[in-house]
Order: structure tokens, then sequence, then C-alpha cells
């Protein structure tokens, strides 16, 4: 079963069109992944999202950090547990660990960025963990192809909103 966070954030309904960015440098792969990874949320949600204009401040902003890098919550190193982190909706702040490996698609030792981009979005839309082992939101890495939707996430989002 879903859950939500503490207190439930969510974004306002002024705010079901939110846009997305990448902090420069970001990889070209990685930019894909996410962009699918949103595809995937908006085909099954009332939410659309677009990627920010230049010069303008997106809702989601996506990027690469290593270790102590100023939020409050380190990244460790290859390897040890700790991958990505998203905030709950409206401070859209998605990381992944700069010194992770990374990969397009199952490739053993590496992470899927669209299956962890997919999971870290249901974060910042306001989703806590799935008790549903097949949900997204559940907190284990699906080892394998990139993983999609489960209808538990999706009623996560339409009890949430
Ligand atoms: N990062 C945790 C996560 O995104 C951070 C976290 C722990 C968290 N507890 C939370 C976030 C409660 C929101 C609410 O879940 S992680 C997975 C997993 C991580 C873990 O680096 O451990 C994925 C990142 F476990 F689901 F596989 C991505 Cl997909
Ligand atoms: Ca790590
Ligand atoms: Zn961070
Ligand atoms: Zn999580």
């Amino acid at each position: 079963h879903y859950t939500f966070f503490p207190r439930n954030p969510k974004w306002p309904q002024s705010k079901y069109h939110l846009t997305y960015g990448f902090v420069a440098g970001t990889p070209t792969a990685a930019i894909n992944a996410v962009v699918k990874a949103f595809r995937a949320w908006a085909s099954r949600t009332h939410f659309t999202f677009s990627q920010a204009a230049s010069g303008s401040r997106p809702d989601i902003i996506v990027g690469f950090f290593p270790r102590d890098h100023g939020d409050g919550s380190p990244f460790d190193e290859p390897g040890g547990t700790l991958l990505a982190h998203a905030f709950a909706s409206t401070d859209g702040r998605f990381h992944y660990d700069e010194d992770e490996r990374w990969s397009v698609g199952a490739v053993s030792g590496a992470f899927d960025l669209q299956t962890v981009a997919v999971h870290e979005i249901g974060h910042n839309l306001g989703l806590g963990h799935s008790s549903v082992p097949e949900a997204i939101m559940f907190p284990t890495i699906p080892s394998g192809a990139t993983e999609g939707l489960h209808p538990d996430d999706i009623e996560g989002i339409r009890v949430l909103y």
C-alpha cells in the first residue's frame, strides 16, 4: 500500500503542470531517462510536465551531486546504501549520487537511471514508500529492465490529490 509524507505535502491545484530542468552538465543519457520517467507519470496521472524554458526557474530541478552537497542529506560512497533522493513537492529537488555507476537499461553492477527517476519523481509528487513489492515506490531497487508504474502508485496519487 502507498504512503505519503508526514502532513501530506503536495502540489497546489494551480501547479498540476510542472516544469523541470537540469543542472548544467547533466549527461544526455540522464536527461533522456528523466524525460521518459516524467512521461510515465503524465500518462497515468492528472499531472503534465514540460522542460522549463531557459532562464525560468523549474519546479523540479534534477542534477548529479557527490557526498555532502549542502542540502543536509549527504550521499555516500559508490555501492553504499544511498543512490538518489528527492524532496516532497514544492521543494522540487531531485538528486542522483554522482559516485554511483548509472546505466540505461539493466546492466549488472549499475543502477538504471529511468527506474530510479520514476521512483524519485514519485517522492517529488508527494508519495512515500509502498508495501506492495511490485510498486515503483517499494523501497527496493528492482533489478532487471526499467520498471514502470503499478496500480498502487497511481492509486496513491489519486488519493493524495
Ligand atoms: N534514497 C531514499 C529513497 O529515495 C531516500 C529515502 C529514504 C526516502 N526514506 C525515504 C525518501 C522516505 C522519501 C521517503 O527512497 S535511496 C531506492 C529504492 C533510494 C532507494 O538512495 O535509498 C530508489 C533511491 F530503495 F527504492 F530502491 C532510489 Cl529506487
Ligand atoms: Ca552511494
Ligand atoms: Zn541532495
Ligand atoms: Zn524512496
